[in-house]
């Protein structure tokens, strides 16, 4: 089975740079498997439209998509992330999520289950796609 996972941008992603702005890209692992979208330059409401197929095996994992900043001279900033459990695809009709935006989280897993923390990355992302 395979997972086609459609990027297609975000908006209102915080600033990661002196210059005000970020270099977005987005980051998407499911198991061991990892793929990445280009990088936008110097936007904080990037369009990567990418589509990255995944091989399915064990459902019970998650697709975690993070959103970077590329640095040339540091390690990349963090932006936010989105889990999506595979589960979820599976249990929506016609295996398809639909074109939708996620509220990218931060990296702490405390912070998963806080659905009132303020500690949201005020950013979005993304839309994913079905299977089979
Ligand atoms: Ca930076
Ligand atoms: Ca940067």
């Amino acid at each position: 089975m395979k997972l086609l996972v459609q990027v297609i941008g975000a908006r209102g992603l915080p600033s990661m740079d002196m210059n005000g702005l970020s270099d977005p890209y987005v980051r998407i692992q499911l198991g061991k498997q990892r793929a990445k979208t280009r990088i936008v330059k110097k936007s904080l409401n990037p369009l990567w439209d990418e589509e990255f197929s995944f091989r399915v095996g064990d459902l019970r994992e998650e697709l975690i998509v993070s959103v970077l900043d590329e640095d040339k001279y540091f390690s990349d900033d963090f932006i936010g992330q989105v889990k999506l459990p595979l589960a979820k695809v599976m249990d929506a009709d016609n295996l398809s999520l639909g074109t939708v935006w996620y509220q990218l989280q931060p990296r702490s897993k405390r912070a998963k289950n806080q659905e009132c923390g303020n500690a949201t990355v005020h950013g979005l992302i993304i839309s994913r796609r079905s299977v089979c």
